[in-house]
């Protein structure tokens, strides 16, 4: 909403040309939560403008590795475009970020709308499927430095999503206490449980719908929600090829390709 007082378009602005330019920029030093949900709408509604759909959420800082690994301990909420779609198996071209990261996470299909409304609870019943998924962060904030407001400004560092082979909900288990790996080369760099993601991976659903309530996100049949990474993000590096797995579930993976495709 562009008409939104709480919007700061200098902010906007300055998110929008480090993304699209690839160059950091000093935090703002933002305090204002909901004044930041504003900014970080204007500023994917200028994505929606040149062309890319919202297609889904993320969620931020569910677990207590992404809140000690930066300093923050707020649930916060991002949004996800087309145009951060990648394909299970495929390349990511480096070039676009400016010091990406990676991180292992699960993600879950909507299968119907969320009614604002109803207990946040009822947000469970809305998911169709789960699956493992990557996402690649970088924030446009110098070093990762950020605020609280200043990254939920900076649309909680989204920059792409990688999601694996769907399992139908009811198919799928128990989801709490399943072991999870994040590999690179082979090599593992991160392990853990998917209780790390607020005690339990569904948690990350109610959570959500409780943000999207507060800050008028409509939550729609089709999309996808990152529930939060389960443990610490890593350095994304040219030519890694970094895999997901989450016990169960299968695996997702994705290649970090340099400009001249290698
Ligand atoms: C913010 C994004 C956090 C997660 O999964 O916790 C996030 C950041 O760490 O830059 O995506
Ligand atoms: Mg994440």
């Amino acid at each position: 909403m562009n008409d939104d007082p709480r919007v700061d378009h200098a902010l906007v602005q300055t998110l929008d040309d480090a993304t699209t330019g690839v160059r950091a920029v000093t935090n703002a030093g933002a305090t204002d939560v909901p004044a930041a949900y504003a900014v970080q709408e204007a500023l994917v509604a200028r994505r929606l403008q040149r062309g890319e759909s919202l297609v889904g959420w993320k969620l931020g800082f569910t677990s207590l590795a992404k809140m000690a690994q930066m300093g923050v301990s707020d649930v916060i909420v991002g949004r996800l475009t087309s145009g951060m779609e990648v394909r299970d198996g495929g390349a990511v071209d480096l070039g676009r970020f400016i010091h990406p990261r990676v991180e292992l996470e699960i993600a879950y299909r909507l299968a119907r709308d969320v009614d604002p409304a109803a207990p946040a609870e009822e947000a469970l019943s809305a998911v169709d499927a789960v699956a493992p998924a990557l996402e690649i962060i970088d924030s446009r904030y110098q070093d990762f430095r950020f605020t609280l407001a200043d990254v939920i400004a900076d649309n909680t560092s989204a920059a792409a999503f990688v999601i694996g082979s769907w399992t139908a909900i009811e198919a799928a288990g128990e989801l709490g206490g399943r072991a999870v790996a994040l590999t690179v080369d082979g090599q593992t760099a991160q392990n853990g449980s998917t209780d790390a993601i607020l005690g339990h991976p569904l948690r990350a659903l109610p959570a959500l719908a409780e943000v999207a309530r507060r800050q008028g996100m409509a939550l729609r049949a089709g999309q996808v929600v990152l529930a939060g990474a389960a443990t610490a993000a890593v350095a994304l590096t040219p030519g890694a090829v970094v895999q997901a797995e989450v016990d169960g579930l299968g695996a997702v993976t994705v290649r970090a390709a340099t400009a001249d495709g290698r």
